[in-house]
């Protein structure tokens, strides 16, 4: 194992010591917001500004946060493990980057993207998308945030199950196994010979998929877990 590929995903848990709200805990984001209102395309097209609205002031906000211990800790294990470490995230936030990871899949996109459904440009956009810039590209005013909403395809699929079939170990990181298809995760590494385990505050919905679950905050039990992982890589 000691050189052995590792795919880590994360979810919102990870980036929650960091100040940025979840989507299902307690005091969450879906407990202000209806999903069906600012996370499906349909609720764009009937309420683009309510929509705009939402991802501005997310955006504004990620911009004042700091990675924290785990987002380091993770970068650690990718610059010092032998193996290979992809982390998958469905995180829009850019704090694994910020805190040194250089291989990092936004599978449900980013906050600081934009989108111009007129030309496909994907344009990185740190301000407001209200009150509907141009596209730097193309002079349209059709941005959109550049973000995977419900019943959309999440991006770097191929890739993702590229790594999947080559992974020995698969961690899950504070997400709660709500939302397909990385939900779905652990059963393909599982069924593909995979070594599997959950870190999160909680038992996930899909914690009885993982040979092994830690629970407790991601900036204890993931440096813990790196540590632990680069102590058996020196042995
Ligand atoms: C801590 C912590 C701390 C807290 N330390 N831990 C029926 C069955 C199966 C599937 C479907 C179905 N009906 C519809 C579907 C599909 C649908 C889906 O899954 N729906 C479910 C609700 C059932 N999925 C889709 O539509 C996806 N597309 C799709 O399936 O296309 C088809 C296709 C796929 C593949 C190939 C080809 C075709 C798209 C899903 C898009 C999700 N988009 C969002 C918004 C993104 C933009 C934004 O950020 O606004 O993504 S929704 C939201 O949920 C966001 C997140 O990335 C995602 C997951 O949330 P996450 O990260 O798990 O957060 P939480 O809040 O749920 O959990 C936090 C966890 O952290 C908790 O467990 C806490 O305990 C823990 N925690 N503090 C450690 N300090």
């Amino acid at each position: 194992m000691t050189h052995a590929n590792i795919v880590v995903l994360t979810g919102a848990g990870v980036s929650a010591e960091s100040g940025i709200d979840t989507f299902r805990d307690a005091g969450g984001l879906w407990e202000r917001h209806r999903v069906e209102d600012v996370a499906t395309p349909e609720a764009f097209e009937r309420d683009p500004d309510l929509v705009l609205r939402f991802y501005d002031m997310r955006r504004e906000a990620i911009q004042a946060k700091q990675p924290n211990a785990a987002h380091f800790a993770l970068a650690k294990l990718e610059r010092a493990w032998p193996g290979d470490v992809l982390i998958v995230t469905q995180n829009i936030d850019d704090l694994h980057e910020r805190a040194g990871a250089r291989r990092v899949l936004h599978m449900h996109g980013e906050h600081l993207n934009a989108w111009c459904t007129a030309c496909d440009a994907r344009p990185r956009w740190t301000g407001p998308l209200i009150g509907r810039p141009p596209c730097p590209e193309c002079g349209e005013r059709m941005l959109r945030p550049d973000v995977v909403w419900f019943g959309e395809i999440p991006y770097r699929m191929d890739e993702i199950f590229a790594a999947l079939r080559e992974a020995h170990m698969f961690v899950s990181i504070g997400t709660s196994g709500a939302v397909y298809p990385a939900a779905g995760f652990v059963r393909t590494a599982r069924d593909l010979g995979a070594a599997t385990l959950e870190l999160n505050l909680e038992p996930s919905q899909g914690t009885l998929w993982f040979d092994e679950a830690r629970h407790g905050p991601a900036t204890q039990v993931v440096p813990a877990w790196v540590e632990e992982m680069l102590a058996q890589a020196g042995e």
